[in-house]
């Protein structure tokens, strides 16, 4: 069952290829090399109405592949992929990569589950080499590759693709400075086009100032200064031009910045237009318009989160909030709106993010650091340690925790409710709808003494009951057994509780809330259960279902229930829908049901499966 979820599918299985993909199959960088400028400017035409079209099926990311059709093309004729290795920072750009490197039928089944990854993918082709999306890695892998290759005598050039927006990354400036300090060999390709999601917090980017601004403020200085040598800025949308820089870059003997000038969103008015982000990432749309097909409805927790500042930062002066760039991703827009000054933009920049929320709550105020569950992992030394150790004040808020799906392994947030749960001091919530979550955050800034941490996932957002302050909140009576549920994972429990009594079972069901500290009264209540089962949405060694089992045993007096830990196991989940990916761990109501009735006297009920995972 689980091989559904895994890449084995062949690029062009499954679902109809959409209309053109074939002929764009045919595509490779050898008939790269033998067409003439007009044919390439006819193909980068028609790779863009290609994109559009599928990802106009399938969402995925869509403004900064639109941006980097020529550079690509170029970047395939002069180089000789896999032997000169080219290494996408990020990732999520290397659609035209994957086309000029015959996966165009996999378009069809981009991001689906067991279809074609939204990112590179080492199991798809040797062309792909890096497949973990978070941002500003690729010259490092770079500077590891070329050293490699010094060492080893292997022939080629190492090329790294970085956006402006990725190189606000620290990890990409302690590379630099590396690369520089030793001059290594590599071509380090910036594709500048002003944007991460929102304009890019960098004043190393130059093409939002047009050509003439541009070259009056050529970066040139800064890279030469660290070591490398700089071509640019070159109009990313000019095969030649660009080709022409590639070619003398790779003609070096040290590093070279090929700085390269694009449009995000280039070619296709909705996403050029689009203020927020250029259609960085988008749900399927309609084509002709560039709106959503769909447009969202019923309870999101992202919503939820933006109401709540906003109605929290007019009680509260305060009270600001920092993005790592992803001000409209996490919510923030409509508080930057109203307070432009009391909401900071980072750049990609975690690590900043969460150390400066330190030296703000230091000074008194009340900082919210609004981020990804993934990308939270970035900055766990930064949140253990100038955080935590400090006891300082900062509340995350934490979007996207849990499965998140079609992004596959690098975006799960799987590691914070296990990670969160170790900092001393740290409370650690998780609503479980979405009139919990002011609740929490107003909790949150009112609690002094420590940081707090709310999170939430990205989809299957319920509306129900709010709790109070750090209590779990107790839905339904049963002697049988007792579930617990985390965040989203209480409704699954509540369905399990229906099933298990249509099988003759009586549940309780909590509603956790607070992973940390645990309330008390819900682990004494457990305690009269034979058997107790949590349910999380994350890494399930560590997490919360690991705290209740050793909270049982030390409050024990005789024998302790049978606690059933329902998490995810130790593994890299692949891309796939978010319910289908958490149903196929057992962590929906079926599954949870079928675990306790595995477990119990009853013999199983037919229709339930029984999926799980580890025990304790
Ligand atoms: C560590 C990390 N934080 C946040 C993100 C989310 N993210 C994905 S792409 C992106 C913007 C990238 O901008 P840029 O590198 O300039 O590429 P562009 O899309 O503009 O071509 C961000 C913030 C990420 N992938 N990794």
């Amino acid at each position: 069952m689980r091989a559904a979820l895994l890449h084995e599918v062949e690029p062009g299985a499954g679902p109809e290829p959409v209309a053109g993909d074939v002929e764009l199959g045919l595509v490779d960088p050898v008939s790269l090399r033998a067409m003439d400028r007009a044919e390439l400017d006819a193909l980068a035409a028609r790779i863009r109405s290609f994109l559009v079209d599928a990802v106009s099926v399938t969402g995925g990311h869509l403004g900064s592949n639109l941006g980097v059709v020529e550079l690509t093309l170029a970047l395939h004729r002069v180089f000789d992929s896999p032997n000169d290795p080219i290494v996408w920072d990020t990732g999520h750009q290397a659609y035209v990569h994957k086309l000029v490197t015959g996966r165009g039928k996999g378009f069809a089944t981009l991001r689906q589950g067991g279809g074609m990854s939204g990112y590179p993918n080492r199991l798809e082709s040797a062309h792909d080499l890096v497949e973990n999306s978070h941002a500003s890695t690729a010259l490092s892998y770079a500077d590891g590759l070329a050293r490699a290759a010094t060492l080893t005598g292997r022939p080629g050039t190492v090329v790294a693709v970085v956006g402006d927006g990725a190189l606000t990354g620290g990890l990409a400036y302690e590379a630099l400075n590396n690369i520089g300090m030793t001059g290594t060999r590599m071509v380090v390709v910036v594709n500048d086009n002003g944007r991460s999601y929102a304009p890019t917090v960098s004043r190393l980017t130059t093409a939002a100032a047009g050509a003439d601004g541009a070259l009056g403020r050529r970066p040139v200085g800064f890279y030469r200064s660290l070591g490398f040598d700089y071509r640019g800025p070159v109009d990313g949308h000019d095969v030649e031009a660009v080709e022409a820089a590639l070619r003398e870059a790779a003609a070096a003997t040290g590093p070279v910045i090929v700085h390269v000038h694009t449009v995000k969103g280039r070619g296709y008015e909705p996403a050029e237009h689009d203020e927020e982000k250029c259609l960085h990432d988008v749900a399927p749309f309609d084509p002709a318009s560039g709106r959503p097909k769909v447009a969202p409805t019923g309870p999101s927790y992202t919503r939820a989160f933006t109401a709540a500042l906003l109605a929290a930062a007019e009680q509260r002066p305060d009270l600001v909030a920092i993005t790592a760039a992803m001000p409209g991703a996490t919510g923030l827009r409509a508080l930057g709106e109203r307070y432009p000054d009391r909401v900071f933009d980072v750049g990609i920049a975690e690590q900043h993010a969460v150390t400066m929320a330190a030296g703000m709550a230091m000074a008194g105020l009340r900082p919210v650091v609004a981020v990804y569950s993934t990308f939270l992992n970035r900055a766990w030394d930064q949140l253990y340690f100038d955080v935590g150790l400090h006891r300082l004040p900062v509340v995350f808020c934490i979007d996207r925790a849990g499965i998140t799906g079609e992004d596959g392994p690098s975006h799960h947030g799987l590691l914070d409710l296990a990670l969160l749960t170790k900092v001393p001091g740290m409370t650690v919530l998780a609503p479980s709808c979405v009139e919990d979550l002011p609740v929490m955050l107003e909790w949150g800034l009112g609690h002094t003494a420590g940081p707090v941490a709310i999170r939430w996932p990205k989809s299957g957002a319920r509306t129900g009951t709010p709790g109070r302050g750090l209590r779990a909140t107790r839905l339904r009576r049963g002697r049988d057994v007792c579930l617990l549920g985390v965040g989203r994972l209480l409704g699954a429990c509540l369905e399990a509780a229906c099933l298990l009594e249509a099988a003759g079972m009586r549940a309780t069901v909590w509603d956790v809330r607070a992973a940390s500290p645990l309330d008390p009264a819900m682990v004494a209540d457990a305690l009269g259960h034979p058997t107790v089962v949590v349910a999380e949405d994350g890494l399930v060694e560590g997490g919360v279902g690991a705290a209740v089992a050793s909270a049982l045993r030390d409050r024990s007096t005789g024998i302790a229930p049978t606690v059933l830990t329902a998490g995810v196991p130790r593994e890299y989940v692949p891309h796939g829908k978010a319910d289908d990916i958490l149903a196929l761990f057992g962590l929906d109501g079926p599954g949870i049901a079928a675990r306790v009735l595995e477990r119990s006297e009853s013999p199983p009920v037919p229709s339930l499966r029984t999926v799980g995972t580890t025990r304790s």
